[in-house]
């Protein structure tokens, strides 16, 4: 397909996916408007919608809690039954700062926002509607990574705790494995529940059941605590200060101290976040040994010791070292020799690895959008090079689809990629990188 066929397809899949105001992430699987999605999806809005970035935007903010919390699932429709768990499930009313209406979720997604708002500030930076949008919900923004450093950062490390896999983005990642088996599931206390994920998509693709009771079982621990009490650091059987969401939120610091100092916006708090957040980053999470970031497990007082994608974005949010970077360079780079698209979620050489099971393996569009922009800052060219054309490569032989196998000698045999298809953040992703140098 030609680049021009493949930018045409990428935008009538988000009109299709656009529901006068926000976007799923596909049409069926996800049928509401989802956190860190709805901020990739707007990379995509400013090529031929650039005002369905704002509305994208207003209308995930819309769902924000007192507490600062951008839930991870804005649910506008209370009506759709296709997915599991709906808001009943989550019954947020026993937070009374979470919104009436829209109903959302009880946790959160990485806070991919304010670096979205600079994205989008570099590619209109004179639009005086963006300008305006821009300095309303700044302090909005700024009020959701507050919640990270108050409610989940007991200890002011700087280092933002989860505790349920949701919040990662990346459910069912090895990552989480050995603290989902402190979990004891007793069938008659967990809620009954019927997953509709396995309905729409093969079951193979897709966390296994135990996982999801592990999910459940999460969830309801949260629902006990009110979603932001002190309670779930004391009682939470899983606790993990991912890199993902840290780097993000590092990231994002970032863009939203450059906004604010451009546009005469108080930045003293996010300065001060940044400072501790990126010092602890370095510290605690490099692994040595293994020559990149890890996450760590506050239970067991350890590091996950996992290559994993999540290592990967200190490189987009530049807290990696000019060494710690070669490193993760020089990784990528065998991986490519060894004939894999880059960047597999989970460390192919780990028994663990699963080419086609979601977070275990397989290729992640807004992953690869994340970890180009992180090469290219360390001026690493040729890799940049090989993570933008394996992805774009992948959607035109196997579709706008959610992940992507990694294996080159599988994918070849396959007729399309993993999981749901006509996929936002996919599109999106596209859009944007076909912009990009070849
Ligand atoms: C649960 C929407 C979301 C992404 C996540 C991805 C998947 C949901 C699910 O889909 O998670 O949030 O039901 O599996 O893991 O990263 O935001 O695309």
């Amino acid at each position: 397909m030609s680049y021009q066929a493949l930018a045409q397809e990428a935008e009538q899949i988000l009109r299709l996916n656009w529901r006068d105001g926000f976007t799923v992430p596909t049409n069926k699987l996800y049928p509401f408007q989802w956190n860190w999605d709805s901020g990739f999806t707007c990379l995509g809005h400013a090529y031929f919608e650039p005002k369905w970035a704002i509305r994208e935007l207003n209308s995930l903010l819309s769902g924000q809690w007192e507490n600062g919390m951008i839930p991870h699932i804005i649910f506008h429709s209370e009506t759709e039954t296709s997915y599991f768990p709906n808001h009943d499930f989550w019954n947020t009313t026993v937070n009374a700062g979470a919104p009436q209406k829209p109903k959302t979720s009880g946790i959160t997604q990485p806070p991919v926002h304010g670096f979205i708002l600079e994205n989008l500030l570099s590619k209109f930076p004179d639009d005086a509607a963006l300008l305006a949008f821009v300095k309303a919900i700044f302090p909005k923004v700024v009020h959701s990574h507050r919640f990270f450093y108050t409610y989940r950062d007991p200890e002011r490390e700087g280092l933002a705790f989860l505790y349920h896999p949701w919040e990662t983005g990346r459910d069912n990642s090895p990552l989480w494995d050995e603290s989902n088996a402190r979990i004891q599931i007793d069938k008659s206390t967990l809620p009954a529940y019927t997953r509709q994920d396995t309905k729409l998509a093969d079951k193979k693709e897709r966390p296994t059941s135990d996982q999801y009771d592990r999910f459940v079982y999460m969830l309801e621990l949260g629902k006990k605590h009110q979603y932001d009490g002190e309670g779930i650091f004391e009682e939470s059987p899983v606790l993990l200060q991912d890199t993902l969401t840290n780097a993000i939120l590092i990231q994002s610091n970032q863009s939203l101290i450059r906004i604010g100092e451009r546009l005469g916006l108080d930045t003293g708090e996010l300065k001060e976040w940044q400072a501790q957040s990126v010092k602890s980053f370095r510290e605690k999470l490099w692994n040595e040994k293994l020559a990149t970031f890890t996450c760590y497990d506050l239970r067991k007082e350890a590091q996950i010791e996992y290559k994993e994608i999540g290592g990967l974005t200190a490189l987009s949010a530049e807290i990696a070292t000019k060494d710690q970077a070669n490193k993760l360079n020089d990784y990528l780079n065998d991986l490519h020799n060894r004939g894999y698209y880059l960047c597999p979620s989970f460390d192919v050489d780990d028994p663990l690895f699963d080419s086609k099971r979601y977070w275990r393996g397989p290729i992640w569009p807004q992953m690869n959008w994340l970890i180009y922009g992180g090469l290219k800052a360390y001026g690493f060219m040729d890799t940049a090079k090989i993570v933008r054309g394996d992805f774009l490569e992948l959607v035109d032989k196997l579709g706008f689809y959610e992940y992507f196998e990694a294996q080159k000698s599988v994918a070849v045999q396959l007729d399309k990629g993993y999981g749901g298809g006509q996929f936002s953040w996919t599109s999106a992703c596209v859009l944007d990188l076909l912009h990009e140098d070849g």
